[in-house]
C-alpha cells in the first residue's frame, strides 16, 4: 500500500509530474523511481520554456539541460550543460549508479549518455528558436519574476524548473530536479538545479528541499542544503524555507527586489512547506488522499 507516501513538486505543472510519480508510489514503488518518473514526464510530456525538449536556448542558440537526482541515503548524480539528450534526469541517475562520480558536464556528459544507450536528438523547437532570434534583436538579459504569469511573453517563464521531492511507504526519500536553466544564459552557464545542495538536497534523517528561480542565488547560499539543515535544527518545512529566503535577501537586498527565488521542502514525517521571495510561486502535492492539490507558496500541507 502507498499509505504514508507523498510527492511534491514545484509549479502548476507539478500536478502532472506528481501524477506520473504517483503511479510508481501507488504500485508500491520506491521514492527514487518515483521522482525519476516524475521528472521524465516533465522532460518529455510537458511543453514549457524552462524544462526539457521545449526549453529556450542559451544566448548562442544552444539548448543546454541541467538535472540532478538524490536518494535520502546520500547517493546522488547530476548532469550539467547537457545537449541533445531528451532525459537528463535519467542520465543523472546513471552517473549516480554506473560511475564513481557525482557530476558530469557538457560534452563528457553527452558522451557518457550515448555510451549508456541514450539517443542523440535535436531538441530545440522551432518556437524556441524563433524566440531566441527575437531575443537577439535586443540581447537584453533581465530575468523577470514569474514573467509568463504576469503576461509578459517577451521574457517567457524563466522560472519553471521542475523540482520534485518524495517519500515512499517505507519512509525512504528522494528528489529530482530538471531544467533548461535561464533562457538566454551565457553558453556554459550552470544553474543550481544540477548542484547537489543548491537546487536539491535529500537526507532520510531529516527531509528534502528543492528550489526554483534564479539559480545563482541558490548556489551562493547552498540553499537546499540550508533548508534541510534548518529543518534538522527543528524548523518546520515552511519555516525553514522562509528562513532561507531571509538569508537570500540579507545577502543581496537590492537584487532580491527583482529576482524570484522559491523553496519547497518535505520533511521525513511527510509535512510540506514552501516559501518564495515574490508572489506567484505555487506547488503541487499528491498522496493517497488527493492527487491534484495545488497550493500557494504561503500555504502548508
Ligand atoms: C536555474 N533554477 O537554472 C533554474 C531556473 C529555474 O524555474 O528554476 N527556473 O537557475
Amino acid at each position: 500500500s502507498a499509505s504514508g507516501a507523498r510527492v511534491v513538486s514545484t509549479w502548476d505543472f507539478g500536478v502532472g509530474a506528481n501524477q506520473a510519480a504517483w503511479k510508481v508510489l501507488a504500485a508500491g514503488g520506491n521514492a527514487l523511481d518515483a521522482v525519476e518518473a516524475g521528472a521524465r514526464w516533465a522532460e518529455s510530456e510537458l511543453c514549457n520554456h524552462t524544462v526539457g525538449r521545449c526549453g529556450n536556448p542559451d544566448r548562442d542558440g544552444v539548448l543546454s539541460l541541467d538535472a540532478s537526482i538524490m536518494a535520502g541515503d546520500g547517493r546522488c548524480g547530476s548532469v550539467a550543460a547537457l545537449s541533445d539528450i531528451l532525459h537528463p534526469v535519467s542520465v543523472a541517475r546513471r552517473v549516480m549508479e554506473q560511475t564513481p562520480h557525482v557530476m558530469l558536464v557538457g560534452e563528457g556528459a553527452q558522451q557518457f549518455a550515448v555510451q549508456q544507450g541514450f539517443e542523440r536528438q535535436q531538441l530545440l523547437t522551432p518556437e524556441a528558436e524563433k524566440a531566441w532570434r527575437e531575443w537577439l534583436k535586443t540581447e537584453h538579459y533581465a530575468p523577470q519574476i514569474n514573467a509568463e504569469r504576469r503576461g509578459r511573453p517577451g521574457d517567457k517563464d524563466n522560472h519553471d524548473t521542475l523540482g520534485m521531492l518524495a517519500i515512499d511507504a517505507n519512509g525512504q526519500m528522494a528528489g529530482a530536479c530538471t531544467t533548461s536553466g535561464m533562457a538566454w544564459k551565457l553558453h556554459g552557464r550552470v544553474g543550481d538545479s544540477p548542484i547537489i545542495g543548491a537546487g536539491l538536497y535529500v537526507d532520510n534523517e531529516v527531509g528534502a528541499a528543492t528550489a526554483s528561480g534564479v539559480g545563482e542565488e541558490m548556489i551562493r547560499n547552498a540553499a537546499s542544503f540550508l533548508v534541510v539543515e534548518l529543518m534538522r535544527q527543528g524548523l518546520s518545512p515552511a519555516d525553514a524555507c522562509r528562513e532561507a529566503i531571509g538569508r537570500v535577501v540579507r545577502k543581496r537586498p537590492e537584487a532580491s527586489r527583482t529576482l524570484q527565488v522559491c523553496f519547497l521542502a518535505l520533511n521525513r514525517h511527510g509535512e510540506v512547506g514552501a516559501y518564495a521571495l515574490h508572489r506567484g510561486f505555487v506547488y503541487a502535492v499528491c498522496d493517497a488522499k488527493r492527487q491534484d492539490a495545488l497550493l500557494d507558496s504561503s500555504s502548508v500541507y
